[in-house]
């Protein structure tokens, strides 16, 4: 398997190359028109998620437009709450919806999930189409490009199921730590453990490297760092390369400060292989303290594509000449990619770093 995706590997595994794989967090999405199509025939979001036949479409849809090299499966990080039998949906211009735990059953809750995640066949009944878009996806894509599988981490699914809206904060799920740890601790073992089921599934399936997505990281008091996103984040990872020795794990935890990233690539045990930066950080600091220790990924800012090309063509130019100094780049933005940008940026961006010579 390993030689099938050369290009991509080669970053990871720190080889002297000429320019930096790429590709944008998001990438299949609104913003491109052949997305929205399929979108409109495929009525709910979550219906596309599950017909392999759209999602294989979705996935392969912005590497034939824009030859990225690597495709990122077309699914949600949701998908596991709604396997687990809390039932997600999407709600047009207001994003995931699910139901209201009462503060009375959050016990009893966790503990359902946690019988549930040990039901393999269960967690199937919900996540085999999406095992077979990645059968799909790796039977189509060219060889020498990368398939990335993907879920969310624990903290980051847990505020989705706790919190009503996790963009406003995580005061609940905080709280609830506070009085009874035991029963977070219930929700956070229940999403490891489908999470390894999940991720190793799609390995299984074809998926040839890893990315956890902790989005809300950075709601995460100082104190508690380590309870709610070093440990479960490690357990992950470890578990998942005890099985998978050979398939890069790449982190993207949003938010966090220097001493909290450096903590984490400095504590890792090796247990993941490429730490995504959100664009907050300053890049400068990352390749002058972490790129010698492991892989970066980013970090352009989203925002920078909805300037004009020549801006996006000279913030390229200029994250390309920091960081291929040292070998272990990989280009992304610092976040998803914004629904309105123009698709003419998209192209300068794709033509600045696949022109790029060291
Ligand atoms: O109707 C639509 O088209 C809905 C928009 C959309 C899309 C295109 C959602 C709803 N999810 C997705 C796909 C998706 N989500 C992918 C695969 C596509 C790709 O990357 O190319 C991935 C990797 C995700 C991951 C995801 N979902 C994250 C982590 C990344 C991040 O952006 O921080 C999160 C937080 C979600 C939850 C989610 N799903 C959708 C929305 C609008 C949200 C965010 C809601 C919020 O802000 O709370």
């Amino acid at each position: 398997m390993d030689n099938l995706i050369p290009f991509f590997m080669k970053a990871i595994q720190k080889e002297d190359i000429h320019r930096p794989p790429f590709w944008l967090m998001r990438q299949a999405g609104r913003y491109l028109p052949e997305y929205r199509d399929i979108r409109k025939q495929a009525g709910s979001f979550l219906n596309l998620c599950y017909t392999p036949e759209y999602a294989t479409e979705v996935t392969l849809q912005p590497i034939e437009r824009y030859d990225f090299d690597a495709a990122i499966l077309f699914s949600d990080i949701l998908v596991i709450p709604d396997a687990l039998g809390i039932s997600v949906t999407f709600k047009e211009g207001v994003g995931p919806v699910l139901p209201h735990i009462p503060e009375d059953s959050l016990s009893d809750y966790a503990n359902k999930l946690k019988r549930i995640s040990l039901q393999k066949d269960v967690l199937d009944q919900t996540l085999s189409p999406v095992y077979k878009t990645v059968e799909n996806v790796r039977c189509t894509l060219p060889k020498d490009k990368a398939l990335i599988g993907f879920c969310g981490a624990p903290w980051t699914v847990l505020l989705y199921i706790l919190e009503e809206k996790p963009s406003k904060g995580c005061e609940r799920t905080r709280g609830l730590f506070y009085t009874h740890p035991e029963i977070v601790q219930t929700y956070t073992d229940a999403l490891i453990e489908a999470s390894v089921h999940y991720l190793s599934q799609q390995i299984e399936s074809g998926a040839n490297v890893i990315q956890i997505f902790d989005s809300w990281a950075v709601h995460v008091p100082a104190t508690l760092f380590e309870t709610f996103i070093q440990k479960p984040l490690y357990t992950l990872c470890k578990r998942l390369k005890k099985k998978y020795p050979h398939i890069p794990i790449i982190l993207f935890p949003r938010g966090l400060n220097q001493e909290q990233l450096k903590r984490l690539v400095f504590e890792r045990n090796s247990c993941f292989d490429v730490l995504s930066l959100d664009y907050t950080l300053d890049m400068t600091w990352a390749h002058n303290t972490l790129q010698d220790h492991i892989c970066l990924q980013g970090n352009m800012d989203p925002a920078v594509l909805l300037s004009t090309p020549e801006k996006v063509k000279e913030e390229v130019l200029r994250l390309l000449s920091l960081m291929m100094q040292k070998p272990g780049y990989i280009f992304n933005l610092g976040h998803g990619i914004l629904p309105q940008v123009p698709l003419k940026n998209v192209e300068i961006l794709c033509h600045t770093i696949q022109n790029w010579h060291k």
